[in-house]
């Protein structure tokens, strides 16, 4: 060990998981650039990462076919009763799960360094923060974790101080016997893969899977699972939410979170750039928001994060200026495809598409291969401090006061452009009930609806019908100072299944006019499903979009929704008696409504 550790607590369960896991040496990281560099000779060395040319300080990985998203089948809330972790969590038994993963964990680090990753998710020594250590034996976590959280020794200090932290148990689960050679990306099969959560005791145990959420673990499973828990109990929110600051010609201020699924647009919007004149975006951060009631009632957010772990294919100058700007150096990217000239390429990064290229498996790949050249779910880890649009007040330990709240999903049919909620609790049923198209950022089938409550299915430390009272609770105590909330859907289609909207930064529309319903400038529709736009409230200067594109994008088909209703009633039926009567009441008003 390079650094005698202090905190008890620390020390013991260092000792403890070497004891079990039987690494050859144990590293405790500093979270400095020497460090970041040792970690890369030694992944270069093995030939998993991959220099690139083209970009400074920049590397390739590729990860194992099997390995290349979240595995929600794998991911277990493991609580004393199963009712706490809910319907929507996968449940074992906390003595039986510990039981088999530590079967698994047994002798898994033999052949490697066990690294141990003390980083804080929140500005470092912040009232609003959390401290976590990981111990991982990938350097490939150690290069990312550095980039998404804040690795240091200052972080050390303040452990050696007393300062409690959440403990992240990392292995991918494949030990190296005598002089083996290491593959370019090891891990364990599916069926031994386990991404465990404890949230009666603040815990996390990973094994198998070197894989985004599933390995750098202050992510998903601390900012959110685990986050999400304490949260509930102490009174503020954890949250799948992207936050940005919006600021109108007169210099007046907004903060929005909005709440989409994974991959499904929260890093575009986070850093979207107006296409409408004198309005500025500014982005906070673009996957997780921590939220607490501050001491004038209204509800701020920090972003717990240092860094964008964004999907690349379909990221662009187009789409994402400000993504492709952040990303030109001190990059790491998985599962994209290797040019000839050293630089990474994805499906939609620009419109000439080399005539050779590396694919992400390794294998020769041309125009006229058949596969896709980069995974669906290929990533950039970057970074926040380098995207240009960052806000000054990222790193602000008060956080930004929230204005607006928005959810979503990907429908292709069925909901309009935007709705607004009638109430705060009519805004919780939305969120309850949003639903989106399933993505490539899980392991599973792509593109079938399922019913994704706040974005938060896969995310949810506990029982979420508990989770829907707690977001009833927080309106109650923000009172008049809550959020507005919305519901979006960019991802309209027409019967000929083309985007009815043109999205990225022609969001800032749909955005200004949330902006004037705060203000209370313009006026709104009544429908069953909620207040629309009144026509020509929303501002289309510039934008040559045909009128019936806008009428198909705004329609509301009273049949279409009233065929929706049995879905949610069923998926409602899923929490029983748990589920809070005012989202009964909420449902029984949409039927009326629908007639
Ligand atoms: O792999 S992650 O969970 O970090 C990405 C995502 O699903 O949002
Ligand atoms: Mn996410």
């Amino acid at each position: 060990m390079n650094i005698t550790v202090k905190n008890k607590k620390l020390n013991d369960w260092i000792k403890e998981t070497a004891d079990m896991c039987r690494p050859d040496n144990i590293y405790i990281c500093n979270g400095t650039k020497e460090e970041y560099n040792l970690m890369l000779s030694k992944l270069l060395e093995n030939g998993s990462a991959i220099p690139l040319k083209k970009r400074s300080n920049s590397y390739l990985f590729r990860s194992d076919p099997s390995d290349v998203a979240r595995v929600e089948d794998r991911t277990f809330i493991s609580t004393s009763s199963k009712d706490k972790a809910g319907p929507t969590n996968n449940w074992i038994a906390p003595a039986e799960l510990k039981d088999t993963m530590k079967r698994l964990y047994n002798g898994c680090m033999k052949g490697r360094t066990m690294y141990v990753i003390p980083f804080s998710m929140g500005p470092i020594g912040s009232p609003i923060s959390r401290i976590g250590v990981e111990i991982s034996d990938s350097p490939y976590v150690v290069c990312n974790m550095h980039v998404m959280t804040r690795v240091s020794s200052k972080v050390l200090e303040l452990l050696d101080r007393g300062e409690d932290f959440i403990p992240c148990l990392h292995s991918i689960g494949v030990p190296l016997g005598n002089g083996q050679k290491d593959v370019q990306w090891p891990c364990a099969p599916i069926e031994s893969k386990y991404i465990s959560h404890f949230p009666e005791e603040n815990l996390v145990w990973s094994f198998g899977s070197g894989y985004g959420g599933n390995a750098l673990l202050g992510k998903k499973c601390l900012a959110l699972r685990i986050a999400s828990a304490i949260a509930k109990r102490e009174g503020w929110m954890a949250e799948h939410m992207l936050i940005l600051r919006l600021t109108n010609p007169e210099g007046r201020q907004y903060h929005i979170a909005a709440a989409f699924p994974s991959a499904c647009g929260k890093t575009n919007l986070a850093m979207m750039q107006p296409s409408i004149k004198g309005w500025k975006c500014e982005c906070i951060g673009d996957d997780i928001a921590w939220m607490k009631i501050g001491s004038d009632g209204r509800l701020y957010a920090i972003n717990p994060e240092s860094g964008f772990f964004g999907v690349a294919p379909g990221t662009s100058y187009e789409t994402n200026p400000m993504a492709m700007e952040t990303i030109k150096e001190n990059v790491i990217f998985t599962n994209c495809a290797l040019t000839d000239d050293g630089d990474v390429w994805w499906e939609g990064i620009n419109d000439d598409v080399p005539s050779h290229l590396i694919d992400w498996k390794g294998r020769d790949w041309t125009p006229e291969s058949n596969t896709d050249a980069a995974h669906p779910n290929a990533r950039f880890t970057a970074p926040a401090s380098q995207c240009p649009v960052i806000c000054k007040d990222w790193e602000n330990p008060t956080g930004v006061p929230i204005d607006i709240f928005i959810f979503g999903g990907r429908r292709s049919s069925v909901v309009p452009l935007v709705h607004e909620a009638y109430s705060w609790d009519h805004g919780v049923f939305l969120g309850a009930t949003a639903a989106s198209e399933t993505t490539s950022a899980n392991i599973g089938e792509v593109g079938y609806l399922r019913r994704d409550p706040f974005a938060m299915k896969p995310f949810c430390g506990y029982n979420m019908a508990d989770y829907f009272r707690h977001w009833l609770d927080m309106g109650d105590r923000l009172g008049s100072k809550a959020p507005k909330i919305f519901y979006v859907n960019w991802f309209r289609k027409s019967p000929d299944g083309k985007f009815l909207w043109p999205g990225f930064s022609d969001n800032s529309r749909v955005l200004k006019w949330m902006c004037e319903r705060v203000e209370g400038k313009v006026g709104s529709l009544k429908s069953p499903i909620g207040l629309l736009p009144i026509e020509g409230d929303i501002d289309l200067n510039g934008l040559d979009i045909p009128a019936e594109n806008l009428r198909e994008l705004m329609k509301i088909d009273i049949k279409e929704w009233r065929d929706e209703i049995p879905d949610i009633e069923e998926h409602f039926a899923m929490f029983g008696t748990r589920l809070p009567e005012r989202l009964k009441v909420q449902l029984k008003e949409l039927i009326t409504r629908l007639g």
